[in-house]
């Protein structure tokens, strides 16, 4: 049973989340926000790392060396929002070991987009339009959240994402300027991503467990849905600036709501791929694993380089 003193803590807790305060690493705040937080940062960090592999994909084979520089820069961009964010939980008391163990174990979750191969070049423009274009309107509303490490941390992971969206519309939009053929390319990528993009905000917010309770705390400012519509509104006057189709044909603008309607999502599919049968899970966390397997010498040499510096460091 709670204390009165937890009670009272809490209240207090409650009435700074009320007052907008921000929360910091070394304020008192109730074990299950910060369970909460470990989850949803842990989630996004091991997004942006398993999200490098369906691009790095794609490397050695951009079509231009200006293509592949850029593409290169945007790999490594989010290798390091991942390493902000697993910063961000070691705040919250957990280590980057922990955090990459639930990963490799497959006990993590990361976002199901990543579980989509990545089939052609248009391909690179789809994911930087889409995938990036999403995670913007989501990543906007993280960063006025009441966490401070993780909201700051957002601020500049943001500001990366929006090169990552425009180098991804004009990949598109130079393929819609190009060959039949190229048309026919940045076409088919956009129809394969575009579902799954706006899977990338969560269930329908009637199917959401968490997101009350996170809308209680400022963690979340807005539910699933209404990031979903936003990023729908947005993004629909970019694809017919360029001639590209979007895969929907519900997609009709509604000029009482002032929004964009559209059809349903197959949920069938995003649950499939969030308990591990999408298309390329096992293939993503076999590749992580290898990844760390032939880390090992670095991180042997790495100990021992710091066990001979704490030796000389207590000779001196
Ligand atoms: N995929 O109650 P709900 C990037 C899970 S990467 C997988 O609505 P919540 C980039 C959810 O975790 C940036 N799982 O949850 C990188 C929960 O399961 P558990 C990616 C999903 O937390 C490289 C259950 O479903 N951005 O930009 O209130 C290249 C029920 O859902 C998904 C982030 O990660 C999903 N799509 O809200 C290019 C943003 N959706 O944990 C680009 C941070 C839901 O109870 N995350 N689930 O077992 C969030 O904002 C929130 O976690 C979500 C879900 C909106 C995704």
């Amino acid at each position: 049973m709670e204390s009165h003193s937890e009670q009272e803590k809490e209240k207090q807790f409650n009435e700074r989340i009320d007052r907008g305060d921000i929360i910091e690493p070394k304020d008192w705040m109730p074990e299950r926000y910060r369970k909460q937080l470990i989850r949803i940062m842990g989630q996004h960090a091991h997004s942006e790392i398993v999200g490098m592999l369906p691009e790095g994909n794609w490397i050695t084979r951009a079509p231009s060396l200006r293509r592949k520089a850029v593409l290169l820069a945007k790999v490594q961009d989010e290798a390091g929002h991942g390493l902000y964010i697993y910063s961000g939980t070691e705040t919250l008391g957990v280590s980057r070991d922990q955090m990459n163990q639930e990963l490799l174990s497959g006990k993590a979750k990361y976002s199901s987009i990543f579980n989509y191969p990545t089939l052609s070049w248009a391909d690179m423009g789809a994911i930087g339009w889409l995938v990036d274009g999403a995670a913007i309107v989501n990543q906007t509303a993280l960063a006025k959240c009441s966490y401070g490490p993780y909201a700051r941390a957002m601020i500049r992971i943001c500001k990366e994402e929006n090169f990552h969206h425009k180098q991804g519309y004009e990949i598109l939009a130079t393929l819609m300027t190009g060959t039949p053929e190229q048309k026919a390319m940045a076409q088919d990528a956009v129809d394969r991503f575009w579902w799954p993009s706006l899977m990338m905000f969560g269930p329908s917010d009637k199917d959401s467990p968490n997101t009350a309770e996170l809308m209680r705390w400022k963690v979340k400012k807005y539910t699933n849905d209404d990031l979903r519509q936003r990023f729908i509104d947005r993004t629909v006057p970019q694809a017919e600036n360029i001639g590209l189709k979007l895969p929907d044909d519900k997609l009709k603008w509604n000029p009482d709501t002032m929004h964009y309607e559209h059809g349903e999502i197959n949920w069938d599919e995003f649950y499939n791929v969030i308990k591990g049968n999408g298309i390329c899970n096992h293939q993503r966390l076999k590749a992580r694993n290898d990844a760390h397997d032939k880390g090992a010498w670095v991180r042997e040499a790495a100990n021992a380089y710091a066990g001979k510096h704490a030796e000389k460091t207590m000779a001196a």
